[in-house]
């Protein structure tokens, strides 16, 4: 069995998702014959407790100027992210500080930084392209350790590293907390959220698998990584957003007092067993029922002769389509508000991207929500159809329609 990227003991393997397609690659169908899967399987390490991906696809096979997901398409996310920012400066910012965001995307979290000292690290292009035409500087590049020392020689020590659904993305974590230990100054902080793996297993939320997602955090298994570079976590705090994270505080080791939330999570993920490799063995059987259920759901309506339509063409979408085997057939077609998916079709599934306007003008009896960790946002906006009879099915955390 293949070693633990981050401390080498024998991974234990947890689920096998067979060979998938990669989940943002969105395209046309010119580009079918040549479209790559990878190995997509899932392991734990008995020794750190970190869930992980076993084969990766290469970065910039994922990030690059064509990247799919642009952030500030949620309104609710763009809410949360002004709080985060709120909240960074409050806790723990004084006068001028230099602020560093990590994966920063279209500036979403970063522009509540854009009058002071900032920086966006962000590899893919488009998006970073996006942030800078909000007047942010961006810096295209993957962070690493070496990065790290050539921004702190140029701008000096930051006072906050921030990421947001990033840090997960990113298999060569030694380098990165590398980076930050050198780029923090004395009393800095590096303060990132990630989904959780308690949330995972316990919504069997299988959808957060797929080749961006390298990682799949615990407080423990983040508390043996910062472990390793001088730092700890000086506080933890759950986030009720993309199905639920965790977001941690880390700081030099000594430099700041631990907050209560540490332990009392600690003691919790111990209590529930994330620790120990028995606990994830139940999840591949839990991915399967989901599974069963959900293709039994989608055949019976269209069985009927009722349409299917899904709605927003997630990273996650690419993992359901294809583990559970829906295209065309199923599903006509997946409304989405990105511009640059309308128009494409899904990886692997090849099913239609359209715009919503088309989910307005001839309105389906039921829709896939694949974007079921915008829920509360989209059934808002969504109240006339569902007034009307129109359907929504989700699979998280159990297969429903309402
Ligand atoms: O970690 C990641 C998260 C933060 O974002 C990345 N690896 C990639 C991406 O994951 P995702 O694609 O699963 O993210 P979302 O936020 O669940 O994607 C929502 C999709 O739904 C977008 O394509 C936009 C679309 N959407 C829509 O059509 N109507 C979203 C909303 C809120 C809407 O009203
Ligand atoms: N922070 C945003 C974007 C998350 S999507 C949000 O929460 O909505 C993940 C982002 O991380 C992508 O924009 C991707 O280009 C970026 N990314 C991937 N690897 C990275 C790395 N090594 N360093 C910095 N950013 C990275």
């Amino acid at each position: 069995m293949t070693a633990c990227r981050l401390c080498d003991a024998s991974l234990h393997p947890v689920v096998d998702f067979g060979p998938m397609p990669v989940a943002n690659g969105f395209l046309t169908p010119d580009r079918y014959a040549e479209e790559p899967r990878f190995p997509l399987d899932v392991a734990v390490c008995p020794a750190c407790h970190m869930v992980q991906l076993v084969h990766l696809v290469d970065e910039t096979t994922m990030f690059n100027d064509d990247y799919a997901f642009f952030s500030s398409t949620s309104k609710g996310m763009s809410r949360h992210f002004e709080a985060f920012a709120a909240q960074v400066r409050a806790d723990w910012l004084g006068d001028d500080p230099f602020v560093v965001e990590l994966g920063c995307n279209d500036g979403i979290m970063l522009r509540h930084f854009g009058g002071g000292r900032h920086l966006g690290i962000e590899p893919s292009g488009n998006v970073a392209d996006a942030a800078r035409q909000i007047g942010l500087d961006v810096k295209s590049s993957f962070f690493t350790a070496d990065l790290a020392d050539a921004i702190r020689a140029e701008r000096g020590p930051a006072d906050a590293i921030l990421g947001a659904n990033v840090v997960c993305h990113i298999p060569y974590l030694h380098s990165v907390l590398d980076g930050v230990k050198r780029l923090l100054g004395p009393e800095g902080v590096f303060i990132f959220e990630d989904p959780y793996i308690g949330d995972i297993l316990e919504k069997t939320s299988y959808d957060q698998i797929y080749d961006e997602h390298v990682y799949y955090f615990s407080l423990l298994s983040v508390q043996a990584l910062a472990a390793r570079h001088g730092l700890e976590v000086v506080d933890v705090a759950r986030q009720p957003v993309h199905g639920g994270e965790l977001r941690y505080t880390l700081a030099h080791a000594g430099a700041h007092a631990i907050r209560p939330a540490v332990d009392a999570l600690r003691t919790e993920e111990k209590a529930r067993g994330l620790d120990r490799i028995e606990t994830y063995d139940g999840f591949a059987e839990a991915v399967a029922a989901s599974r069963a259920e959900l293709r039994a759901v989608i055949a019976e309506i269209r069985a009927r002769g009722e349409r299917v339509v899904g709605y927003g063409a997630t990273s996650k979408s690419t993992t359901v389509l294809n583990y559970c085997g829906l295209g065309p057939d199923d599903i006509e077609y997946i409304s989405d508000i990105t511009p640059t998916k309308i128009g494409r079709y899904s990886p692997g599934a090849h099913i239609p991207i359209r715009a919503h306007s088309t989910f307005v003008d001839d309105p389906p009896a039921y829709a896939l929500l694949f974007a079921w960790n915008h829920a509360r946002e989209i059934m808002a906006k969504e109240a006339a159809w569902m007034a009307g009879g129109g359907r929504f099915i989700t699979y998280v955390p159990r297969v429903s329609v309402s």
